[in-house]
């Protein structure tokens, strides 16, 4: 079949339904039935409703809490879940486990079954599949917040119809940030078609009036990913998701680490999503924004770590995003205990609420940042546009193919991983070389002149090595890797 930017008719959809369900015995549950799960789902409380509880911070001009947890077996992950709640968590995660996002069901049940009989985690995540609606529905029905499934599965069409079915009112990805970044070699068009049925999947089910949430990745790498390329990546995205009728979109950003460039590129991200989506027709979209907190090496010190996390938590708060995704002091070592997870929440939460009321003015400075993101994003979907012939699925592909689209450091051999970022004299995130990145010349020599200014202020020539160092700078408490003065 050939991939097209076109909504899939309810037949063609519910036709490839039958043979998703088969992938695994958990998808033959009855609970899977369709208008038994928009029943359950409409009789959800509002306040375990995500797209609501997002719509409802947007109006209070709140910054939600969120974590990341997932743990193999159900009554350990409902009690880890019930700690975040109470550690203030506004939304709850299913942080789902490796095989699962490989639809390696299979390894997943070995893991399962014997983190249950050895009591201890196996798996890096709840494997939602092997549990099955029925599993899933407990974890709803035992917490009070609204549920989302975070992953990074290419094909996550079963996985989605069991979350659904089973009240989790979200699901993050996207065909293209759930796979360059997590996967060695899965063409992308497979994977955008598969994240179409996802999509087509949330259509059905705001057709008969249940809202759910669908949040594209924004991190992407989460190591000095220029904002322009993650911003033009969730607006392709969502420009997907809404023409298979998804509604109510939260699109993401991770923390780049310059107060003005992370608040410019959240307000750059916002706008022009609208803007895209009003451009193409979509009604009635409901858009919403989430900021990581960095998402790059931690360091190792509890302390720092949790200073980072901190003023993660302010940049956030300042860039008035809808939610904020944290993370826990144990980040450098690996999957944080509860506890340390409960601390993050508890922390940012804090920073969150000193800062409520508080606005990063308008300035020059903020505002010449923000238009030279917008001028990028314009300009790179303009050339998807273009290579697609006016298909943004096509386009999507082909420009990628050709490193028109380019994600630094991504893993997949279906991406050109030519692009070398590096920090400019105020640590914002600009491009060093472009490999062939479709920018124009204006744009290439913006970048040029900030990043040789900030080597000929540090003595030294424009060259890669500052863009190693300055991967690892963070991590080793400055925002810049600048040379050691002797
Ligand atoms: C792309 C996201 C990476 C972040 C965290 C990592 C890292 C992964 C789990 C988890 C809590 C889990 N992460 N799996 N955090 N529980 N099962 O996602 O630590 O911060």
């Amino acid at each position: 079949m050939r991939l097209m930017n076109k909504k899939l008719t309810e037949a063609e959809f519910l036709e490839e339904r039958k043979e998703v369900l088969k992938a695994w015995p958990t998808g033959s549950d009855e609970d899977l039935a369709l208008d038994r799960a928009v029943e359950y789902l409409k009789n959800l409380p509002e306040h375990k409703n995500f797209a609501i509880t997002l719509n409802k911070a947007k109006l209070n001009n709140d910054t939600l809490i969120q974590p990341r947890a997932g743990v193999p077996v159900l009554s350990e992950h409902i009690k880890l879940l019930k700690y975040l709640e109470e550690s203030g968590a506004d939304f709850l995660p299913c942080t789902i486990d490796s095989y699962t996002r490989q639809n390696r069901y299979i390894e997943a049940q070995k893991g399962l079954e014997e983190s249950e009989s050895l009591k201890r985690a196996l798996l890096n995540g709840f494997p939602a599949v092997n549990h099955g609606v029925q599993n899933c529905k407990k974890v709803c029905e035992a917490v009070n917040r609204p549920l989302e499934a975070r992953h990074g599965t290419p094909d996550a069409r079963l996985l989605s119809e069991i979350i659904h079915a089973a009240g989790w009112t979200s699901n993050e990805g996207g065909g293209i940030s759930y796979n360059i970044p997590y996967a060695k070699s899965i063409p992308l068009e497979v994977s955008i078609r598969n994240w179409q049925y996802v999509d087509r999947l949330v259509g059905y089910y705001e057709e008969r009036g249940v809202k759910i949430n669908r949040e594209p990745f924004g991190p992407l790498t989460g190591t000095l990913v220029p904002p322009s390329i993650s911003n033009t990546i969730m607006i392709i995205e969502a420009l997907l998701a809404a023409e298979q009728g998804v509604k109510n979109i939260t699109v993401g950003y991770g923390m780049g680490g310059n107060l003005i460039q992370d608040v410019a590129a959240v307000h750059a991200l916002f706008d022009q999503t609208l803007e895209y989506l009003e451009h193409y027709n979509y009604q009635n979209m409901e858009v919403s924004t989430v900021f990581h907190q960095w998402m790059g090496g931690f360091p190792a010190d509890e302390a720092e770590a949790m200073a980072l996390i901190s003023y993660s938590s302010s940049v956030a708060a300042l860039s008035k995003a809808t939610k904020l995704i944290t993370k826990s002091t144990h980040e450098s070592v690996g999957i944080p205990t509860m506890e340390a997870n409960g601390l993050g929440v508890k922390a940012s939460k804090f920073i969150v609420n000193m800062l409520k009321d508080q606005n990063i003015s308008e300035s020059a400075d903020l505002d010449l940042e923000m238009q030279q993101i917008k001028k990028e994003v314009s300009c790179l979907i303009d050339v998807v546009l273009k290579v697609g012939e006016g298909d943004l699925a096509v386009g999507t592909v082909r420009a990628f193919e050709q490193g028109l689209l380019d994600i630094p450091f991504a893993p997949s051999k279906y991406n050109a991983g030519k692009v070398f970022p590096a920090r400019d004299n105020e640590g914002r995130i600009r491009i060093l070389d472009f490999g062939n990145l479709a920018m124009t010349d204006d744009i290439k020599a913006f970048h040029y002149d900030k990043i040789k200014a900030r080597a000929d202020t540090e003595g030294r020539e424009v060259s890669f090595q500052l863009t190693v160092d300055d991967i690892y700078s963070v991590s080793k408490g400055k925002l810049i890797g600048r040379p050691l003065k002797n």
